[in-house]
């Protein structure tokens, strides 16, 4: 059973996590409309993978006795001045949800919650990876500068990445393919 401060705190996080998806549902079609395909597609990526975050707490909470609910959601930025610009907005975002997270883990904790706390943990780690991530993205951005080859290879290397992503996707939603 959670406690309705710890119910409160995860239903908070819900609705992070599905206006996470959309921003970059967002910022995928900003991409995809720009000439940016690769771009687009580690983002459409990245937005399921957020819509996947929100459903992991929704059955969490309900799983533990709480209700998950679904919130308003403020409309998501439609026009960016660059890719630079969009992953820099993805950069300030997740750093935004690494804090809401910890919160939530400290909420949790505050009140004897070990069980929420353990489950927070994974949120934890994929935070740091993604924070890495973009980081590193947002360097070849950098390097490639306004320079067209320089961002054409960048696109490249991101649909190498949503290709990936897709396939962890695939892979986490059939356990037992592969046996
Ligand atoms: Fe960074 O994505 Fe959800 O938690």
């Amino acid at each position: 059973m959670v406690t309705k401060i710890v119910e409160k705190a995860i239903n908070e996080q819900i609705r992070k996590e599905e206006h996470s998806s959309r921003i970059y549902l967002s910022m995928a079609s900003w991409s995809q409309v720009n000439g940016f395909q690769g771009a687009a597609e580690w983002l459409y990526a990245q937005a399921d993978e957020e819509r996947m975050h929100e459903l992991k707490l929704i059955h969490y909470l309900n799983d533990r006795g709480g209700n998950a609910h679904l919130a308003d959601l403020e409309k998501p930025a439609t026009k960016f001045k660059s890719l630079l610009d969009v992953f820099q907005q993805v950069l300030k975002h997740e750093e935004y949800i690494s804090v809401s997270i910890n919160k939530v883990y400290a909420v949790s904790i505050k009140q004897n919650d070990y069980s929420t706390g353990n489950f927070l943990q994974w949120y934890i780690t994929e935070q740091t990876e993604e924070e890495s991530t973009v980081r590193a993205i947002l360097d070849q951005i950098r390097l490639a500068g306004e320079e067209k080859g320089g961002l054409f290879h960048m696109d490249k290397e991101l649909a190498a990445q949503a290709a990936r992503k897709r396939a962890s996707q695939l892979a986490a939603a059939t356990p037992n393919a592969g046996n």
